[in-house]
């Protein structure tokens, strides 16, 4: 016989495994210090490049490396712009390497539209992407960028100087990468968008777009943190800014919102999970808890031990068989069965690599 009391503890620990992130810097020829994502060449990767070297509106890629398809560019003049920018024609802003740049005016873009895989997926996935731009920084301001689908929190911006421009002191060539990440995607075609700010022309140099698709749909605790927009500080696996009780690897590992305060426990309606949440148990028709596991927990290296205890001192992991009983694409409510005894409490363990 069972009693009603019980208690769920959610404990995280952090296992003794660095992280490492590695970024490799290269510089090419056709475009000056590219910063080269780590993934690139792998399987299942593309590579688009546009050095804009005349000055077509549809320009093709100088450097290519997609099997799905040729990717499409397109740019758009806005208001006040200068056009292409001839190596031949003094003071245009040419290039770094002088070899031709867009002067797109305000709120000007340049699209590339591209496949990253054969065919649509038949089961969500993940696009990894990294951009790259060089683009000039004197009388003219640095465009941002777009990936229609994707919030502007979901993208990091790392700037850097690429050259000096030697006619305007003062005047630079900045290296923009912007890198971010589409997940439970279903689409196969996706684009990339640079854009001119409404009230100041840019110039773009080039421009280079690099897609990862990882068929899984792994989403590790890192690229999650990253599409979170956290606040600095706050990114880390036991931070809890949201003040409700759960740390940050424990709403990645339950699938809840880190940046909204949402304690309860998730909530099924038949198959279905109608809200995510802390764990919970049901008494009937016999007792069992009920935990929230990500659907990638075994690519992703995430951890979880029911256990339980008669004295919440002593916990022993259930070997018993679990039960899914319902899956909303991100995460599975995982039904595990209590051992008999008079009294026994439950508890999930996470670790999150
Ligand atoms: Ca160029
Ligand atoms: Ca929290
Ligand atoms: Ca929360």
């Amino acid at each position: 016989m069972l009693s009603e009391q019980m208690t769920r503890k959610f404990s995280g620990w952090l296992p003794a495994v660095a992280v490492a992130v590695l970024v490799v810097g290269m510089s090419e020829v056709a475009t000056a210090a590219t910063p080269f994502p780590a993934w690139d060449g792998e399987p299942n990767t593309t590579r688009q490049g546009y050095a804009f070297t005349s000055r077509s509106l549809t320009p093709a890629a100088d450097i290519l490396r997609n099997p799905y398809q040729t990717p499409v560019a397109t740019v758009t003049l806005g208001a006040l712009n200068d056009g292409w920018q001839d190596p031949q024609v003094p003071w245009a802003n040419s290039g770094v390497l002088s070899d031709g740049a867009w002067d797109i005016g305000k709120a000007g873009t340049i699209t590339v539209t591209c496949k990253v895989a054969a065919t649509p997926p038949a089961t969500v996935y993940r696009i990894d992407f990294l951009v790259y731009a060089v683009a000039y920084k004197g009388l003219t301001a640095m465009p941002s960028f777009e990936c229609p689908g994707l919030p502007a929190s979901a993208l990091t911006l790392t700037q850097a100087t690429v050259a000096t421009d030697p006619k305007f002191p003062g005047a630079t060539w900045e290296g923009l990468k912007w890198i971010g990440y589409f997940d439970n995607v279903t689409t196969n075609t996706v684009s990339f968008v640079i854009k001119s700010p409404s009230n100041n022309m840019s110039v773009i140099d080039t421009y280079e777009v690099f897609t990862k698709v990882t068929g899984t749909g792994v989403i590790n605790y890192d690229a999650w943190a990253l599409e979170q927009g956290f606040v600095a500080g706050t990114a880390g696996r036991l931070d809890n800014p949201d003040n409700d009780g759960r740390i940050n690897m424990l709403e990645y590992a339950f699938a809840t919102n880190p940046r909204a305060s949402d304690p309860g426990p998730m909530i099924l309606s038949g198959t279905a999970i109608t809200r995510r949440g802390a764990p919970f148990v049901k008494w009937s028709p016999v007792p069992y808890a009920v935990f929230a596991r990500r659907d990638d927990y075994l690519t992703s290296g995430v951890t979880y031990l029911a256990q339980f205890s008669s004295d919440m001192k002593s916990w022993t992991t259930s070997t018993a068989a679990m039960t899914v009983l319902a899956d909303d694409g991100v995460i599975q409510a995982m039904s595990v069965p209590f051992p008999a005894g008079p009294k026994q409490f439950f508890r999930v363990w996470v670790s999150v690599p």
